[in-house]
């Protein structure tokens, strides 16, 4: 009485004969048959007379029939060729669900006299059923900082099929940033997660996708999909970055205040306020603080105060770009003053007689001059001449010193006292010049014989 003993499905039937001992004078046997669901109306399930012993004849003369105590009778008696026939098609799953085994039990009925024979038709299930998720797309949102070994729970798919027929396994593709468990619950349903098994990076991969497939175990093989779609959410992970670590920069000197210097730029990897940068000067030395101004949105450096390249001929400034989630990036800037003329030759009388002998010979130093201009090459390159030709030369002992000396006899009574106005003027373009004016006294010497 083992229906379990009936192992090979592809084999469409397989007859056991049971001749069981009778308490009931009237029921004399059980026949079991088992066939394939999904078979056709009118298909052949047995001989029912040849398996019970009974002759045709005794058939139609005991008016034989099939009694079934629910009212769909899914088998017929052919009682002239004494055979069972399927009348109607069966669906294994509609019929048991996920019951094992799935039995037809019903009885042969024979009158004059009275019998009756159970007989037992096994619905051997075939692989009809794909596997089914019941949502065939599934959505995560997975911050890309989630540790190694995260699971995340899957959908888990149906097979109305049976046995081997059912759900075997899951399949998850790609393998290389997340893997399939399976725990087995017990029950024989497999609960299904992905495993994170590799970092995340938004910066580099936004988006993932991935197929679930269930696959059953029947021959040939069924499966269902699903689709998985992951969002990696992002977490500031990147600082600020420059483009430059040093920025080079040339201003002229007395630009007015709200000149462009120049504008620094850093980017950031990451996404909305964790990407959103502000700039600001961090460490300024004193003699640069208040002469530089950096709009904290846009980068842009301008001058807020007054660069004089005789005071400061160049400027380092570190400045910092933050992102909201507080990292930060910083670069130095250099900003070189570029020289403008704008300082006057400087003349500086470093000694000086005022009164001068007329008989003082040729060559003799009347004024040594010291001349200096703040500027840088030309503009402070200096040259001084005198009006006077005649009698004095200036003369040059290096770049900056010069010594008016006396060029001739000097003659009072033609002269007593001289202006000598020195003018030095620089190369720069257009050029400064200043002057000074000497006044000399000759003294008097007793050179004129009275006669
Ligand atoms: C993922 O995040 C988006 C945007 O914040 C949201 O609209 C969506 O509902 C989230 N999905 C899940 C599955 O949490
Ligand atoms: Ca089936
Ligand atoms: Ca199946
Ligand atoms: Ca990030």
């Amino acid at each position: 009485m083992d229906l379990t003993t009936i192992s090979d499905i592809t084999m469409s039937r397989q007859v056991l004969l049971i001749i069981s001992v009778l308490s009931l004078g009237a029921a004399l046997g059980q026949v079991s048959y088992s066939i394939p669901e999904e078979m056709a109306k009118g298909s052949f399930v047995g001989n029912i007379a040849q398996d019970l012993g009974l002759d045709v004849k005794r058939l139609k003369s005991g008016r034989a029939r099939v009694f079934t105590r629910d009212s769909t009778a899914y088998i017929e008696l052919n009682r002239e060729r004494g055979i069972l026939l399927l009348n109607e098609r069966i669906d294994r799953e509609a019929l048991c669900g996920q019951m094992t085994p799935c039995a037809l039990h019903f009885q042969l009925l024979l009158e004059d006299p009275m019998e009756f024979y159970s007989i037992t038709v096994e619905i051997i299930d075939i692989n009809d059923n794909p596997p089914i998720f019941i949502t065939t797309e599934a959505h995560f949102n997975i911050s890309e900082s989630a540790l190694s070994g995260t699971t995340f729970t899957l959908d888990r798919a149906t097979d109305l099929d049976v046995g081997e027929n059912g759900l075997k396994t899951y399949v998850l593709k790609p393998t290389d940033i997340f893997s399939l468990k399976m725990n087995n619950q017990g029950d024989g349903i497999k609960n299904v997660e992905m495993v994170l098994n590799a970092p995340l990076d938004r910066e580099k991969n936004e988006q993932l996708s991935l197929v679930l497939t269930a696959v059953d175990g029947g021959e040939p093989q069924m499966t269902g999909t699903m689709q998985i779609h992951i969002t990696i959410l992002d977490v500031n992970d990147n600082a600020p970055v420059f483009t430059q670590p040093i920025y080079k920069a040339a201003v002229r000197e007395n630009s007015p205040v709200g000149t462009a210097v120049l504008t620094v730029t850093a980017t950031d990897a990451d996404e909305g306020s964790n990407g959103r940068i502000t700039y600001s000067v961090s460490n300024i030395l004193d003699h640069a603080r208040g002469i530089f101004e950096i709009n904290k949105r846009t980068g842009e450096v301008t001058l807020n105060g007054k660069v004089d390249y005789e005071k400061n001929r160049n400027f380092q400034i570190n400045v910092r770009a933050s992102d909201d989630g507080g990292l930060t990036g910083s670069c130095k800037l250099i900003v070189d003053v570029i020289d403008m003329n704008d300082n006057l030759p400087d003349i500086h009388i470093m000694s000086k007689s005022n009164v001068i002998s007329e008989d003082a010979k040729t060559n003799t130093v009347v004024t040594m001059i010291n001349v200096d201009d703040a500027d840088s090459t030309e503009n402070g390159k200096v040259h001084c001449v005198i009006n006077d030709n005649n009698n004095f030369i200036l003369k040059s002992a290096s770049e900056k010193f010069y010594s008016l000396i006396t060029d001739s006899d000097l003659d009072r009574e033609r002269a007593s006292e001289y202006n000598i106005s020195v003018t030095c003027s620089d190369e720069g373009v257009p050029s400064l010049s200043s002057s000074v004016t000497l006044t000399l006294q000759i003294s008097d010497v007793n050179d004129n014989h009275l006669g």
